[in-house]
């Protein structure tokens, strides 16, 4: 390594890192983010991220660490749990888990038995592969049981889940979604739950951001355990969060450390205090409540334009379409493709009783949180809608890609995003257009 370690850039040190990443930096910048799971943080989220906090090993808890020289770790990770708590009103937060996948393990270990019956929404239904698939650990090691929507509605019968939880007397009910498009019954689900005994976690990765601000009820009054992510509708650094109430929390801390996890990620603890700061101001509930409000307009446009929503709308940030409609549409897969060809990304999801399998699918999920960061509104959405009936009704004329593509080009133009990176990798890929 040269002698200029401490202030050489990546585009000096790494032509090819450097190179890729200016090519996502454009891609990003050029495209439409569709998925719903993913979201643009802000310029203080990444460079807290990217901070020398990555140097730093704090293994253990704030004022209780196995090393030494953690007292900034420690006025990190403080902050954290501090806003995480009073964000969502919660009594004790374990910002560490690395994922959302860990957080979720690290309750399992904590509340359960190898072998207990855990009782989740199917994955196929909306549900989450933690939530007791059988190819993942939660499935290996805990006896899974599943429910999932109904065929009418498409949404979750209560009536019904309250039948199979009396059938299954699961040690746990898992709730919480990562494809359903509608308000969750939290309430409900912890009356079920009490109703035999069982606990419930609550994996609210994808509707946190609006489960924080009180547009989607709280499940934490009515779960010992609730899970988040932070980078969704959170708009977070990647990483997972725990939420529990006070007589859970030395089993939730045991569990995570040193139960699942070694040294916590420290820079990504500064940035998920970062990211809760921004969350507690005002102008996170209007983001929010943009999220709700875009998704709509893009629901009403998609229906408009022939296209089959599961449930018939949508109540939160994401939308699944049916663009498979029993062999009249296109496969999800072929939908995921074609869009992806005018840089409008989304992902392939199968819709509850999907005839086709899992990598082909029947649907496209998509969602409303990077477009809304990046500042876009109701009438971007009709628009956006307007594209992918498109692009589904027609996906291989190249006279209906080549308008798409000018239509996104326009569209992406009009919202520039992270400038102050423009120094870094150069204004072609910052700007778009
Ligand atoms: N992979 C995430 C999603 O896209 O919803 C869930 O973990």
């Amino acid at each position: 390594m040269s002698d200029n370690f401490f202030t050489a850039g990546l585009e000096d040190v790494d032509p090819l890192v450097f190179k890729a990443t200016k090519n996502e930096v454009s891609r990003q910048t050029n495209g439409l983010e569709l998925i719903a799971s993913e979201n643009f943080v802000s310029e203080a989220v990444l460079q807290a991220m990217g901070s020398v906090f990555t140097n730093k090993y704090a293994e253990g808890y704030p004022g209780k660490r196995y090393y030494g020289g953690c007292e900034f770790a420690d006025e990190v990770e403080q902050l954290a749990i501090d806003r995480a708590r009073e964000l969502f009103g919660a009594e004790h937060a374990n910002v560490q888990p690395h994922s959302g996948s860990q957080a979720n393990t690290a309750v399992y270990i904590a509340a359960l038995e190898h072998g207990n019956k855990i009782l989740g929404m199917d994955l196929s239904h909306g549900g989450h592969l933690t939530h007791g698939h059988p190819l993942n650990f939660s499935g290996i090691n805990f006896e899974v049981a599943s429910y999932g929507v109904s065929r009418e509605t498409e949404q979750i019968d209560y009536d019904e889940l309250q039948k199979k939880v009396e059938a299954e007397r699961p040690a746990m009910i898992v709730c919480g979604a990562s494809a359903y498009p509608r308000i969750i019954d939290f309430e409900r689900i912890g009356e079920i739950a009490r109703s035999v005994g069982a606990m419930v976690m609550a994996d609210i990765a994808h509707i946190a951001g609006m489960v924080a601000v009180g547009l989607h009820p709280t499940p934490v009054p009515h779960c010992e355990y609730v899970t988040t992510t932070t980078h969704k509708t959170l708009r977070g650094p990647r990483g997972g969060l725990i939420l529990c109430k006070e007589e859970f929390a030395k089993n939730v801390d045991r569990s995570v450390f040193p139960g699942v996890q070694g040294g916590p990620l420290v820079h990504i603890i500064a940035a998920k205090a970062v990211a809760f700061g921004e969350a507690l101001r005002e102008e996170f509930r209007s983001y929010q409540a943009q999220i709700l409000s875009n998704a709509k307009a893009l629901a009403d446009e998609l229906t408009a334009g022939g296209l089959r929503l599961v449930s018939g709308g949508t109540d939160n940030h994401l939308i699944l379409v049916d663009v498979f409609m029993d062999g009249k549409g296109i496969t999800g897969k072929k939908a995921e493709k074609a869009l992806e060809e005018v840089n409008i990304t989304v992902n392939k999801n199968t819709i509850p009783f999907d005839t086709n399998k899992p990598f082909v699918a029947s649907g496209i999920r998509v969602g409303t949180p990077a477009l809304t960061t990046r500042g876009m509104k109701e009438d971007d959405m009709r628009k956006i809608g307007s594209l992918i009936s498109k692009i589904v009704h027609e996906p291989d004329s190249e006279d209906v890609r080549g308008e798409v593509r000018r239509e996104v080009k326009e569209l992406t133009g009009r919202f520039p995003m992270y400038p102050a990176r423009q120094p870094t990798f150069g204004s072609e890929a910052i700007s778009a257009g």
